[in-house]
């Protein structure tokens, strides 16, 4: 490519920080290019981000951060994938559990039930089949892990005299100690160890007859389940019922 003298001359005249760059096939080829013309020329006409090198680092460092956003998310996100998976496992194993429990609870119902516990509120209720003294009921109580059946209110009052249906039983109420102080049993750890002093006589109880009357029975020949208790020799032959509390379970 020849360029004539005459446009070289005319860039010189319209531009002079252009000098170094003539072109001038001449000058070009003759005369050597000073190092300053050069840091010139380049400073003048190239900015770092326009070279090659300097785009390519910035897409490196654009894709730098893009892949260090995307590590972040994915760890993030999977955190609180494995913590949800956590969550789940630890409340199906809570589950799991409660129902283990809540299975080995009816099982241990069921079994009482068969044979011949019965439930009301949060006591276990067992009638005998047989007729014993007393003291035999109450030993008798104490082998089953139970204790003789001690009235705390008017529900339970009125729930032992419908299941014991027209059977007289050996409540454990007594005043052998002393006569005409009435007491309910405290058998340990098995008893309750109160109750109230609410009473169930039938009218014209406790009479003590023939001064030999110190263990209570609740009577089923009275209709009214309130007014029921009737005192008796504690070594007449009597049904009885046991009663087990969340205690002694
Ligand atoms: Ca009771
Ligand atoms: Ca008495
Ligand atoms: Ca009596």
């Amino acid at each position: 490519m020849t360029v004539g003298p005459q446009l070289s001359r005319q860039a010189k005249v319209e531009n002079p920080t252009m000098q170094t760059m003539d072109i001038d096939k001449d000058t070009y080829a003759n005369k050597p290019r000073k190092k300053d013309d050069i840091g010139v020329t380049f400073s003048a006409n190239f900015q770092w981000w326009k070279r090659p090198s300097g785009v390519a680092a910035v897409c490196l460092g654009l894709l730098y951060v893009l892949l260090l956003a995307g590590i972040i998310g994915l760890s993030v996100y999977y955190n609180r994938v494995i913590g949800h998976y956590y969550s789940a496992a630890r409340f199906q194993t809570s589950s799991l559990n409660n129902l283990t429990k809540e299975r080995d609870h009816l099982k241990e119902e069921l079994n009482k039930q068969s044979s011949g516990w019965q439930k009301f509120e949060s006591s276990w209720y067992y009638l005998s089949t047989e007729k014993k003294s007393w003291t035999e009921s109450r030993q008798d109580c104490l082998k089953r892990g139970a204790h003789l059946v001690i009235i705390n209110s008017k529900k339970e009052q009125e729930f032992i005299h419908e299941w014991s249906g027209c059977l007289d039983i050996y409540l454990g109420f007594h005043d052998t100690n002393t006569e005409g102080v009435w007491e309910w049993i405290n058998d340990g750890a098995l008893g309750q160890s109160s109750a109230p002093g609410t009473t169930y006589w039938r009218d014209g109880e406790p009479n003590d007859a023939d001064q030999g009357e110190d263990c209570a029975q609740l009577s089923n020949k009275v209709s009214d389940p309130l007014k029921s208790w009737n005192d008796v020799p504690c070594t007449t032959a009597l049904h009885w019922m046991c009663e087990k509390t969340p205690s002694t379970l």
